[in-house]
């Protein structure tokens, strides 16, 4: 389905200036980066020509590069032939395709006459299970969180923050502290400014109402006992430092700050060390019943509770622990499980339906709509669930209906002999590390 061309994913998620600079790319060195997964490390020569302001080019595309967290090997200009008076440059790198793409981004098209990208190996290299990389430990994590442009205040005009710019300057802040953050520091003491705790306050109430009637048991018994110890309530945004702590104790789930949306393969690495990935900014003031991208309010309200059953821990962990060293077309199915149950699930109570997915719990309007006639419903099956397409931008058409998250687990597991790769994942808790065995 989703193809790796760089032309096609210009398409589906990149941002309009990529595109523009995407035509300027010199293709004969792309066949690499056309075949290649996302999690692989390419080492790559870009040679980039521009029209005007080289300099400039230079200083943006060191910073990217720098900020990003890309390994830089080699850097050089020498005078420009083709365009008298500019610099010509030379890097050397070594990167994640998804990495290379936000450098590609940040290039301001216009000034570009040229960019060509070879790769240093061979061309033909094929790839195989053991060159993808994988999260090894628990601290590797801090490579795993690469940043989708999808959904965002800046870059969407749907979004209810666009052009509000004391709030994508707040947000920006926010995710700063994200980025900077590593394995093994505590998580952010964040001082949330009061419009904020108010956000949080309208959108508390709202679902609150509705909990007893539209939400499923292991999420009303979870959230009552934390609620009961004063860590979730109404008139303030939860510490995050305490919920962490909550949630080690529980199910030994622990969090992590993450600056958006992640690709599939970051957000799904994470879950098999029981790491969740949880942004820090809130949702938009003007919309406090909704957010078209993960915000604090849906990862505090929507998945904390539910990372507190062991059961929905067992089950993320096992899809994580799938998605290391799978394939891109892998990924987009184990990605697409966990969206239609961890996200977007029914379960069925005494003949009722109720959420069981962070996505409809936190959010008013579709949890109303998922469990009414109008959208389809249909039982949860692993063989088919992986495969249908989902909504991303509006509600869904289609809910698959668990009959409890134990029978969802034990249907995984049946789903996961099935599932073809070269190795098994083995997690073990007291080191935080993953080791593959390889099977015949
Ligand atoms: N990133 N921050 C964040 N939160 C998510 O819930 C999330 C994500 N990236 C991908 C993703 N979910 C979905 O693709 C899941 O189905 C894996
Ligand atoms: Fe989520």
């Amino acid at each position: 389905r989703r193809q790796n061309t760089i032309k096609k994913r210009t398409e589906l998620s990149r941002q309009v200036s990529f595109k523009e600079v995407i035509d300027k790319l010199n293709y004969s060195g792309l066949e690499l980066i056309r075949s290649s997964d996302d999690a692989k490390i390419l080492k790559l020569d870009l040679i980039i020509n521009s029209f005007t302001d080289s300099i400039r080019v230079l200083v943006q595309l060191i910073q990217k590069i720098t900020s990003i967290g890309i390994v830089l090997k080699h850097l050089e200009t020498r005078p420009d032939k083709a365009h008298p008076g500019e610099l010509e440059i030379f890097v050397q790198i070594e990167t994640k395709k998804p990495l290379l793409m936000e450098v590609l981004d940040s290039l301001v098209p216009d000034k570009i006459d040229r960019i060509e990208i070879k790769s240093t190996e061979k061309a033909d290299n094929v790839i195989t299970a053991e060159e993808i990389w994988i999260p090894k430990h628990v601290s590797d994590l801090d490579k795993c969180g690469h940043v989708v442009v999808k959904y965002e205040p800046t870059e969407d005009p749907k979004h209810p923050g666009f052009g509000d710019k004391d709030y994508i300057s707040r947000r920006a802040e926010l995710n700063a502290i994200a980025r900077d953050w590593k394995f093994g520091d505590s998580m952010p003491d964040i001082q949330y400014l009061p419009e904020e705790h108010e956000t949080w306050r309208i959108a508390y109430s709202k679902l609150k109402e509705l909990r007893p009637s539209h939400t499923c048991a292991e999420y009303c018994k979870n959230i009552k006992q934390m609620e009961d110890i004063g860590l979730i309530t109404a008139d303030k945004i939860p510490s995050l430092q305490a919920i962490d702590k909550y949630l080690r104790a529980k199910t030994g789930f622990q969090l992590r700050p993450c600056g958006g949306l992640l690709s599939a393969r970051d957000f799904l690495a994470s879950l098999a060390f029981r790491v969740f990935q949880t942004t820090l900014y809130l949702r938009h003031h003007s919309k406090p019943n909704h957010c078209p991208e993960p915000d604090l309010i849906h990862e505090i309200l929507g998945h904390t509770p539910m990372f507190a059953d062991p059961v929905v821990a067992e089950f993320s962990q096992e899809v994580g622990l799938l998605s290391i060293g799978a394939s891109d077309e892998q990924i987009e199915r184990l990605a697409t499980l966990y969206w239609f149950i961890i996200e977007f699930g029914l379960c069925e109570e005494n003949g009722k339906l109720k959420a069981i997915g962070a996505g409809l719990i936190s959010a008013f309007g579709e949890l109303q709509h998922a469990i009414s006639d109008t959208p389809e419903h249909a039982p949860f099956d692993p063989y088919k669930t992986a495969i249908q397409k989902y909504e991303d931008s509006d509600y869904q058409p289609l809910y698959f209906v668990a009959k409890s998250m134990s029978d969802a687990m034990e249907k995984l597991r049946k789903y996961a002999l099935d599932f073809d790769r070269s190795a098994i994942n083995v997690y073990n808790p007291f080191s935080q590390t993953i080791s593959q065995l390889s099977h015949e």
